[in-house]
């Protein structure tokens, strides 16, 4: 049967140093928060919660900066809501201070391969792992990557982390996998067939997280859509084709829009079981 449940929405929150006034990193981080405040009244069933950019090409953060900038966010979040919270890192310390301020959910885009002591940190904290597929490294990741079979390749790589996750101790229950778009992935040849195929990683029998919001596949099929905030009717879109392919959550940026698109679209499904 065709799934009919709605996903849940995971709202993203970036904690950047967006102001040289606030030495102390304080308006970079209140203004998380009430984007995160926002993101709740909005809709957000998670919220994931991140200090360093992922975007190809980007440098990447110190701990100690790091910490700084997630850990009070967390910590503020976790005292005002009951929905989980997500920590968007590869830094077991970085996990690890975000689940003592009360993040429930360790988001690694390495898939525990970011540092040697990943895989056990994530069984000792006991938190659910997102293990997410990516091609390289973020810096080079989008040089030049090479699939025979991309969902055959990345199916097989998220059931082998799933086992070495199991193997060190992360309980089968805690994990969730992500096809990781726009990844180490060509902008057409990979990630739209990964799209098209993601039924085929939700047999793995884990729950699916599909991130593709706002992501320039979007404006290789649609060039007028230059910048980030032109992606909205695709970023849907997007949600919409992994709600059919039955993942457990999508991670958006327009949290309120999306979550409309896939209410409508759930009714709709459900119509369908009941007039058969
Ligand atoms: C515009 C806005 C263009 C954002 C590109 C982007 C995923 C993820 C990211 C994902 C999981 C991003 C941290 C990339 N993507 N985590 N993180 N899955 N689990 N780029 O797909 O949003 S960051």
């Amino acid at each position: 049967m065709q799934p009919t449940r709605a996903p849940l929405v995971m709202g993203i929150v970036n904690v950047t140093p967006d102001s040289f006034s606030d030495g102390g990193r304080f308006l970079g981080r209140e203004a998380a928060v009430g984007h995160a405040r926002r993101l709740i009244v909005d809709g957000a069933n998670i919220l994931d919660i991140g200090g360093e950019s992922t975007r190809p090409g980007s440098e990447p953060v110190g701990e100690a900066e790091e910490l700084a900038r997630v850990v009070p966010v967390v910590e503020a979040l976790a005292a005002d809501t009951d929905r989980p919270i997500s920590v968007d890192t590869t830094k077991p310390a970085v996990a690890r201070a975000a689940v003592a301020a009360g993040a429930r959910i360790w988001n690694d885009v390495t898939a525990l391969r970011g540092a040697p002591d990943a895989l056990e940190v994530a069984a000792e904290l006991g938190c659910e792992v997102v293990l997410m597929h990516m091609q390289g490294e973020p810096r080079t990741m989008q040089a030049e990557p090479h699939y025979d079979d991309v969902v055959r390749e990345v199916a097989d790589f998220l059931a082998g982390r799933a086992d070495a996750a199991m193997a060190a101790g992360v309980a089968r229950e805690k994990i969730w996998l992500d096809p990781g778009v726009g990844f180490g992935k060509h902008m057409i040849r990979h990630n739209l067939p990964l799209m098209a195929g993601l039924d085929q990683i939700v047999k793995l029998g884990f729950p699916v997280l599909l991130g593709a919001s706002r992501k320039s596949f979007i404006s290789a099929l649609d060039p007028p859509a230059k910048t980030a905030g032109e992606r909205l009717g695709g970023s849907i879109a997007a949600a919409l084709a992994g709600a059919a392919a039955g993942v457990a959550a999508v991670r958006v940026h327009d949290v309120r829009e999306t979550a409309q698109a896939l209410k409508v679209w759930a009714a709709i499904a459900q119509a369908g079981v009941r007039a058969s």
